[in-house]
């Protein structure tokens, strides 16, 4: 070979061989693993692998939905484009069409019917710049109070408890690091194993160090396996169950009499309500034995630190906040909280889901978690965005309450930004009518998702790889996204998105913000002084620190790994005890001669939320291609339906046809459905329509349902 054609040969090897690495954090959970991708090109293709990155919060770990993430990120099916729908076909238009087509209609609407006729819907994956700016959007450039997202079907009865309870809601009261060393942990409806996989290894080493571990949930689950005592419940009976904890406590002389005089209000009724409740009826009530309610009661009484965690399985419920509550008297009663390795963890679902529901996105708040009613939080507010006070929209509807108001014909545009409501609201069918009533509906997204599909207008959204911001993760730790790569096609990021239609509505003053760090300085100083104070964290800081837990009201400030260690966050510095009734007072589903049979539904591992991401990803849907019915083998054989074959299930609100997984880990009065699946399969055309009274979370967790083998019905 001569010396040109090495030369020439070994250029084109480097070319092939071209490497280069993106810094990101994952795009589901609030564990918020850090990671990197690497993205290796040679003459013919490119090849993509994602390796994890230490951080303090996932110390290293990945799990197997953040190790295929890209797979969906970089999928020929994203949207790249603006599409405008036009004869039931979206085509390609130009950025400027597009804007101008949202002003027409915007105004058009408004003037016709009034400023709370458009509505935006927020989710709790856009970072928290983007939520914030989301919030601003909504009541300055839209002047609309119809704002809502989903986090209202995750955190709402949580936040609403422990907001009651201890004036502040920050998911997990301890920083991870406290688990290992607790000695009595309570998980309550979590499927922390496949939902936040990387947590597992801190309960792992509790375990290892001695810890009691109780795991509260009407199937044997990953999370169960770790369990030392497995309290296998009737579903929607928890705050019933809390109530023979209690009684066991308090008649055993496991109270810490100390912490409840000083820090805390409303013992003696508690203890009146519970010298009323009888074991015998509360073991009647969830099926869990009297034994076994005493042993989870002596066991974290007697253990000098001890930790509950809760998440959906008793949250989304028609009693969330009230079961929420009973759990936290539990917490309260044993002086179990602000001390080392004792505390309440609300195990936050989605990336964002604790910054989403902090800064404004949601119908009653302004940003630092301040209340839109609040007349000092209005004036505050007001003036950091410039606009007059009383321009400032009043406190609208949940969610899922937006949904009726569009049937009302109260609400008749929509601005939808990251989230799928017409597969992830319950009484399914019902939303999707909603949706297709709407006179204008614009949707951002990274796909034409079930959702989409209805839109007027879908704007072509960044990624995971590409758009920089700030995400809470469970802990409360505020972590710095840096992603950096370059958009696809016109791709922009969420808040270039509001930034742009406001100035196309004239509002563009109020949105003149040249980077997501720009945003961000806005929002501290708009938490500066909440509840959810952001203040003294920088993006500097960010950086060198590793993420920063909130409150943290200065830059000298460390940040707070540990709340309440002197003091709860109302005005008396005092926690505040309730009795809680074993019932709802919203009636829950009860199963009946035509409706036998108690359906719950939940999240497999391989997949995340309506599956618009995770079903795009080969290696995740290989896993599970299609949804199914968990179902035990009695159960199963009772109504004639073989192991692997299809069903149809029917609740009073509609009917869905998913194939059988015979299990005997779950109740035999139980069926489970996951709701990653869409729709002939999407188990929230079951759900019904009823809401916590409080927070409006709906009754995910509980529906009454009749199942059939498909061939005898055709
Ligand atoms: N793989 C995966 N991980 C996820 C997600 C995902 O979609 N997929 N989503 C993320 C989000 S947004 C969230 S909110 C979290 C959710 O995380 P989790 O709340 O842990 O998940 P779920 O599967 O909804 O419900 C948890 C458990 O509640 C149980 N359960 C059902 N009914 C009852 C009841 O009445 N009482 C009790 N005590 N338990 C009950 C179910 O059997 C289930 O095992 O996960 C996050 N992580
Ligand atoms: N039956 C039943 N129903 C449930 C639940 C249950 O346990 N059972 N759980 C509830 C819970 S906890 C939750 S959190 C909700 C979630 O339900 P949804 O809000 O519908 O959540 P996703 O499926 O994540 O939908 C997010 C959409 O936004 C897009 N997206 C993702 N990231 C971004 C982004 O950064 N920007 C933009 N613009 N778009 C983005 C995705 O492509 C996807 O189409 O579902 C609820 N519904
Ligand atoms: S899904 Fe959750 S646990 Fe898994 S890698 Fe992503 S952030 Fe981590
Ligand atoms: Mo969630």
């Amino acid at each position: 070979m001569t010396e040109m054609l090495l030369k020439y040969f070994r250029t084109n090897q480097q070319k092939w061989q071209a490497e280069k690495t993106y810094d990101t954090q994952c795009p589901y959970c609030s564990m918020q693993c850090k990671m990197q991708l690497i993205e290796q090109s040679s003459f013919t293709n490119k090849k993509y692998k994602t390796i994890s990155k230490d951080n303090p919060t996932s110390q290293g770990r990945l799990c197997i939905k953040g190790l295929n993430a890209h797979q969906h990120a970089l999928h020929k099916e994203r949207i790249k484009y603006p599409l405008l729908k036009k004869d039931s076909e979206f085509v390609q238009i130009s950025w400027e069409e597009a804007l101008e087509h949202i002003k027409i209609n915007f105004t058009r609407i408004q003037s016709e019917y009034g400023l709370n006729a458009l509505s935006v819907y927020g989710g709790g994956s856009l970072t928290n710049e983007e939520a914030y700016l989301l919030g601003k959007f909504a009541r300055v450039s839209l002047k609309t109070k119809y704002i809502d997202y989903n986090g209202r079907f995750c955190m709402a009865a949580a936040a609403t408890a422990a907001n009651q309870a201890f004036g502040i809601d920050r998911g997990l009261t301890n920083s991870l690091s406290e688990i290992p060393n607790s000695r009595c942990i309570i998980i309550v409806g979590s499927n922390l194993a496949e939902c936040q996989p990387t947590m597992t290894p801190y309960f792992h080493k509790a375990k290892e160090n001695g810890a009691y571990i109780i795991v509260i949930d009407p199937r044997e689950t990953e999370t169960t396996k770790m369990a030392d005592l497995h309290l296998k419940l009737k579903p929607g009976t928890d705050a019933a169950l809390a109530n023979g904890l209690l009684k066991v406590i308090i008649e055993e002389n496991f109270v810490d009499d100390l912490f409840v005089q000083d820090r805390t209000n409303g013992f003696p009724e508690l203890e009146k309500h519970l010298n009323a409740v009888d074991l015998n009826e509360i073991e009647q009530i969830t099926g869990i034995e009297i034994e076994h309610i005493q042993r989870a009661a002596r066991k974290f009484g007697e253990e000098e630190s001890g930790m509950i965690f809760t998440a959906r399985g008793v949250e989304q419920q028609t009693d969330g906040v009230m079961a929420v509550r009973n759990l936290l008297n539990i917490l309260l009663v044993t002086g179990k909280i602000g001390k080392p390795s004792c505390g309440y963890g609300a195990i936050t679902g989605q990336g964002n889901g604790q910054g989403g529901r902090e800064h404004g996105q949601k119908a009653d708040q302004l940003p630092g978690y301040r209340l839109i009613d609040n007349e000092e939080h209005r004036k505050y507010i007001s003036e950091i965005w410039g606009i007059n006070e009383k321009d400032l929209p009043r406190k609208g509807v949940s969610a899922y309450e937006m949904m009726e108001e569009i049937h009302r014909g109260e609400i008749k545009g929509m601005f939808l930004m990251g989230s799928n409501p017409v597969v992830s609201n319950p009484n399914a069918n019902f939303v999707k009518e909603a949706f297709q009533k709407l006179k204008f509906l614009v949707v951002v997204d990274m796909f034409i998702s079930e959702t989409a599909r209805h839109a007027d207008l879908i704007l072509p959204s960044s990624s995971y790889l590409e758009d920089e911001g700030t995400l809470t993760n469970l802990e409360g730790r505020v972590t710095l996204r840096e992603a950096s790569r370059a958009c696809p096609g016109e791709v922009k990021h969420d808040w270039q998105i509001i930034c742009e239609i406001s100035h196309t509505l004239g509002k563009g003053k109020y949105f003149s913000f040249t980077s997501v760090e720009d945003i961000f300085n806005e929002l501290r100083v708009a938490s500066r002084g909440g509840i959810a104070d952001y203040y003294g964290i920088t993006y500097d800081r960010l950086r060198e620190e590793n993420g920063i837990l909130w409150p943290c009201p200065s830059i000298n400030h460390q940040g707070s790994k540990r709340l309440f260690e002197t003091s709860f966050a109302h005005s008396d510095e005092k926690a505040v005890l309730i009795p809680v009734s074993n019932y709802s007072t919203v009636s829950k589903e009860n199963i009946s001669e035509e409706y036998p049979l108690y359906l719950t539904t939940g999240r497999v591992l391989a997949h995340y939320l309506t599956g618009v991401q995770t079903r795009k990803s080969s290696a995740l849907a290989a896993r599970n291609f299609e949804s199914f019915i968990e179902i035990h083998p009695s159960t199963a054989m009772k109504y004639r339906i073989q192991d692997n074959s299809l069903v149809q299930i029917e609740s009073k609100k509609g009917k869905i046809i998913v194939r059988s997984k015979w299990s005997k880990h779950i109740r035999q009065d139980t069926v489970f459905v996951p709701f990653h699946w869409a729709e002939t399969q999407n188990v929230n055309c079951l759900i019904s329509d009823s809401l916590d009274p409080t927070c409006k979370i709906p009754g995910f967790k509980i529906s009454a349902v009749k199942i059939s083998p498909i061939d005898i019905i055709n």
